[in-house]
């Protein structure tokens, strides 16, 4: 193995991805890896699944769990979302192409939550060893959520109303970590939506003085408050002890021609891979290459612009 080539949040983009593919080129040398949300938001979310789906079952791909994914699960199994969410496009294909539906949700649910190879992790929002040991037993050892195990998942205790252990690490997981803001602060969000939880840098170690402007992640252009966290009980910030690279956060290049190596890198760790393809943006694969011993030898971005 020669190296990997993680690929960005898809969301329907599928003449990007042809175009982003042809570029990368195929070997058997390297390994094709997906960070998951392949569906949702773009206009070929069918072509994405069934392309995707395809390489992964022909083992020339690896795909993991993005939040799109894990939502439309639930949404199928009639389990409860934790929060009243957006729109799931994909589960429209409920009344247009029912068969495609149920298949698409059933090969969904095989994905797993992350890979962990030698010298790179993958993992849709939040690489957490804690948050992984809390969940091991309801996964299996390729880290697939059990079939029996999609109820626990999901938000609902025994008693149907509170969350559970393992639903909010697999939130965490997939979604990342937020933080509410002081009293009284808030920002607005991409969508335009006024927003009291901030995204924070979960890979980042904090003391009582790091202030919440310090840790805020993609929260665009919004100014955040800089009055200091304070109390810090329960966070969750550590630094992953190998390569890490995500999906989920939205970036955007500085330069609409390409996308750096600096843009893509939340620290020298954990490189980020979603350009949002499907707002004008970039899809992107953060490209790993390996020394003869497995070590990581170079990180390097490759980007096609998006058509929309
Ligand atoms: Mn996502």
């Amino acid at each position: 193995m020669k190296g990997y080539d993680v690929i960005g949040d898809v969301h329907g983009c599928y003449d990007e991805l042809c175009e982003l593919l042809d570029k990368i080129g195929q070997s058997s040398e390297r390994k094709l890896i997906f960070v998951g949300d392949l569906i949702d938001r773009g206009p070929k979310q069918k072509e994405c699944v069934a392309l995707v789906r395809e390489l992964v079952e022909h083992h020339r791909a690896l795909c993991i769990m993005g939040n799109h994914e894990y939502n439309a699960i639930l949404k199928r199994l009639n389990l409860r979302l934790k929060k009243d969410l957006f729109s799931l496009p994909f589960c429209d294909f409920v009344n247009t192409d029912r068969d495609f539906y149920y298949d698409s949700i059933e090969w969904m649910k095989t994905l797993p939550l992350w890979l962990d190879l030698p010298s790179l992790g993958v993992v849709h929002a939040c690489w957490n060893s804690r948050l992984m040991r809390i969940l091991a037993s309801y996964l299996d050892s390729e880290h697939r959520i059990k079939d029996d195990s999609f109820f626990a998942a999901s938000s609902k205790n025994a008693s149907g109303c509170t969350v559970t252990k393992i639903a909010d690490a697999a939130e965490i997981i997939l979604k990342g970590t937020e933080l509410t803001l002081p009293e009284g602060e808030y920002f607005v969000d991409k969508d335009g939506k006024s927003r009291k939880e901030i995204r924070y840098k979960w890979w980042q170690s904090v003391t009582e003085e790091t202030r919440y402007c310090d840790i805020a992640l993609s929260v665009g252009d919004a100014v955040i408050t800089d009055k200091k966290l304070g109390q810090i009980k329960g966070w969750i910030g550590k630094e992953p002890p190998k390569l890490i690279v995500v999906g989920h956060y939205w970036l955007r290049s500085r330069s609409p021609d390409n996308v750096t190596l600096e843009d893509a890198a939340f620290s020298d760790k954990v490189f980020c891979s979603d350009f949002s393809c499907v707002k004008s943006g970039r899809l992107a694969a953060i490209r790993v290459d390996l020394a003869c011993d497995a070590s990581v030898e170079k990180v390097w971005v490759e980007s096609v612009a998006s058509r929309s």
